[in-house]
């Protein structure tokens, strides 16, 4: 299991589209593997590929509280097939944008297909955090970030923050 670098904001990449994943091999376990440990180590309670930069679609979770046994899920190829009408508001956070919080409204609850580790196609009812956190997760398939469900004038403001954050920051060479 290796930790692999997480992306920025505004790196484009976190705008690309992501592709289905055709099969469930020995390399999708293995990147399925990365990102779980990349999402322990940052700490997060999700990640999606292209977080880590494979235009994917494949996501991460683990949603279980502090005090509970460690409950990490991968969803490959997840869709959504069902949004309830009543909504909720969460905090919501994003690896990918560190240290910046907002409240985002979305529907409460989300019937999710997807294909687990196996291969198997999968159905999950989902409510509470795990339905923020899996809308999250499948925005970042689609080239959405949580700051898109912000005000325009919310969103500017962390983009230009991270623009000029991203100046001031030396690109990272990779080794290897
Ligand atoms: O997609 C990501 O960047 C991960 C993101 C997931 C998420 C958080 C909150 C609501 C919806 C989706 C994060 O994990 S941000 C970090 C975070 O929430 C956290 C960090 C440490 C402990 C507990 C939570
Ligand atoms: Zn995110």
């Amino acid at each position: 299991m290796t930790v692999r670098p997480i992306i920025i904001l505004p790196d484009p990449k976190l705008r690309q589209v992501s592709k289905p994943m055709e099969r469930v091999d020995d390399e999708v376990r293995q990147l399925a593997s990365d990102m779980l440990e990349t999402m322990y180590d940052a700490p997060g309670i999700g990640l999606a590929a292209i977080q880590v930069g494979e235009p994917v679609r494949m996501l991460v979770l683990d949603v279980s509280e502090k005090d509970e046994p460690k409950n990490p899920q991968v969803f490959i190829n997840p869709e959504i097939m069902a949004r309830s009408d009543a909504r909720n508001v969460h905090e919501e956070g994003c690896l990918s944008i560190p240290d910046y919080y907002a409240e985002v409204e979305r529907p409460a609850e989300v019937t999710v297909n997807y294909i687990d580790l196996d291969g198997k196609q999968q159905t999950v009812e989902a409510s509470g955090i795990l339905a923020t956190c899996l809308q999250h997760e499948i925005d970042h398939l689609n080239g959405v970030l949580f700051i898109d469900h912000l005000s325009k004038l919310k969103r500017d403001i962390v983009l230009r923050r991270f623009r000029k954050l991203a100046k001031e920051r030396p690109p990272v060479r990779m080794v290897g």
